[in-house]
């Protein structure tokens, strides 16, 4: 069985959805706070030395991290092509760009601005951390601009795929939900779309209440 190392909301969120969505078996493991809690950071770290969740354990002992890549295989696992294009499909180029835009560009936004002090000593971490947010607040509005010409009710329009997902999650972080209703409409339509399938419904409601 799959184990995935997890925290209540955080990106193990992401995989745990599409864990859910597949029917793949799959246990989970709380992290706990591995940014302040040092027995917490040692017992992560032990399985992936980035301390961070997602963190994904196969069943034949393989230790997996990054999200997208986690994305990719259990597409392959499901053998299912629901999320994921498969090779030659219309949508697989814009699945591919957007996908590694969100885990290249916008999802180690929150690695710089979760814990600004590790990388902004002293009282300049609080302009340093809004500063970044304003670059996410930017990132999004680029990805909310694709999500609008393409007409939705899915980021990459009538086609539902992973990246739904990301959305699903996503949107929950700072700038959190206030701000992606109110500014992009269409990730948000996505990312409740997704919300509201019945095969993440537990995973979801234990994920974001
Ligand atoms: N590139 C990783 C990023 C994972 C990540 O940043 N996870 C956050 C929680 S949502 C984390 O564990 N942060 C702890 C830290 O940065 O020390 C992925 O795509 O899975």
């Amino acid at each position: 069985m799959i184990q995935l190392y997890e925290n209540p909301g955080w990106g193990s969120a992401i995989v745990e959805l599409q864990l859910a969505f597949y029917g793949l078996p799959y246990s989970l493991i709380t992290a706990g706070n591995v940014h302040q809690d040092p027995i917490a950071r040692a017992a992560l770290g032990r399985v992936n030395p980035l301390i961070q969740v997602p963190t994904m354990v196969l069943p034949n002992g393989e230790v997996m991290t990054e999200s997208a890549a986690m994305t990719l295989l259990l597409a392959d696992l499901a053998k299912s092509d629901a999320l994921v294009p498969r090779a030659r499909a219309k949508d697989r180029a814009a699945f591919f760009r957007w996908l590694i835009f969100l885990v290249a560009s916008i999802y180690p936004s929150f690695v710089y601005s979760d814990a600004p002090e590790r990388f902004v000593p002293g009282n300049g971490g609080e302009t340093y951390q809004l500063n970044v947010i304003e670059h996410r607040k930017s990132m999004w509005k680029v990805m909310e601009a694709e999500c609008a010409r393409r007409g939705g009710p899915f980021f990459l329009g009538k086609r539902m795929t992973a990246i739904d997902f990301f959305l699903a999650c996503m949107v929950h972080w700072r700038p959190r939900e206030d701000w992606f209703k109110a500014e992009t409409p269409n990730l948000w339509r996505a990312a409740e779309t997704v919300s509201a399938l019945p095969q993440v419904a537990a995973a979801y409601k234990r994920n974001f209440g």
